[in-house]
C-alpha cells in the first residue's frame, strides 16, 4: 500500500519508522512518503495560512499550496488515490472504515492546521478522487498529524503480513463478526500468582468451552461498564451464536 502524507510538520511522522509499521516499511508492505507542504509555496516566508473571510479567530490554510501539492502527488488524468482529510468536522473513524481503507492501494493524507484548509481544496479534489473527511472523536486536536498517525496504525496493522498473528485481528474489539460490538475482556500471562493475585482458575482449566464462555461474560461485563450505549445494541442471538462457535 502506498501512503502520501502532506503536512507542515514532517517531523511528526518519525514514529512511522518504529515497531510494526517501521517493519512493514522496511519489508516493502508499506510505501510511505511524507511531504512538506511549504515546498509548494513561492514567497520568501513560505506562507501557508491567511485570515478567514467573514472574520473570526485563527487562520485558514491557503488553497494554492494544497492545490499544487495534490496536483504533484496525484497528477490529474492519472491514477487517483483516496484522499483522507482529518478534521473534527469529519465522519467518525471506525474499525469498519479502517478495514475499508486497508483494501485501498493508495491513500493520500492532507494534514490541516489552524482552523482548517480552504474548503475549495476538498471541493476541487472531489471532482477527481474519492475524499473522506474523518474525525477521531468528539475532541479537538491542534492539527491532523496525530490523527493521521492513528489512522495509519489502525489501517497498517490490518494489511496482510503486517501482524505476526492474523487471529489477533479477528478477536479485536470492534472487529466485524459475532463479537462485533463487544469490547475485549481482560488478559493474563505467567506467573499464575503475582502480588497475591491469581489468574482466574478457568483459564488454567484446559476447558476450551468454559474459557470461551468466561471470556464472553467478561467482555460483556466490560462493555456494559465502559460502553453502555454499545451494550444496549447487542443482539442476544449473536452472543449465543458466539457460544456455539467455540
Ligand atoms: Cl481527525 N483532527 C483534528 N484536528 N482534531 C480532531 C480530529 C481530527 N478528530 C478529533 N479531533
Amino acid at each position: 500500500m502506498k501512503l502520501d502524507i502532506v503536512t507542515i510538520f514532517p517531523e511528526y511522522f518519525a514514529p512511522l519508522d518504529v515497531s510494526l509499521l517501521g517493519k512493514a516499511r522496511r519489508t516493502g508492505l508499506l510505501d510511505v512518503h511524507v511531504h512538506d507542504l511549504r515546498q509548494w509555496t513561492h514567497d520568501r516566508h513560505r506562507t501557508v495560512d491567511d485570515t478567514p473571510y467573514g472574520g473570526g479567530p485563527g487562520m485558514v490554510m491557503k488553497p494554492e499550496p494544497w492545490g499544487e501539492a495534490l496536483d504533484t502527488i496525484a497528477p490529474p488524468g492519472g491514477p487517483a488515490p483516496r484522499l483522507i482529510v482529518p478534521t473534527p468536522s469529519g465522519r467518525p473513524f471506525t474499525q469498519a472504515m479502517a478495514a475499508e481503507l486497508a483494501a485501498e492501494p493508495w491513500l493520500l493524507f492532507a494534514c490541516g492546521r489552524y482552523e482548517g484548509i480552504d474548503s475549495r481544496v476538498v471541493d476541487e479534489a472531489r471532482t477527481r478522487m474519492p475524499v473522506d473527511e474523518v474525525s477521531l472523536g468528539d475532541f479537538v486536536l491542534a492539527g491532523g498529524e496525530v490523527a493521521v498517525l492513528v489512522i495509519v496504525e489502525a489501517v497498517g496493522r490490518l494489511l496482510p503480513g503486517v501482524l505476526g498473528n492474523a487471529d489477533s485481528v479477528a478477536d479485536d474489539s470492534f472487529a466485524p463478526g459475532a463479537m462485533e460490538s463487544l469490547l475485549e475482556g481482560p488478559v493474563y500471562t505467567k506467573p499464575p500468582v503475582w502480588r497475591g493475585r491469581s489468574v482466574p482458575d478457568v483459564l488454567l482449566s484446559g476447558h476450551h468451552g468454559a474459557i470461551a464462555r468466561w471470556r464472553r461474560d467478561e467482555a460483556l461485563r466490560r462493555t456494559v461498564r465502559n460502553r453502555p450505549e454499545l451494550a444496549a445494541r447487542l443482539d442476544p442471538a449473536t452472543l449465543d451464536a458466539h457460544d456455539r462457535r467455540v
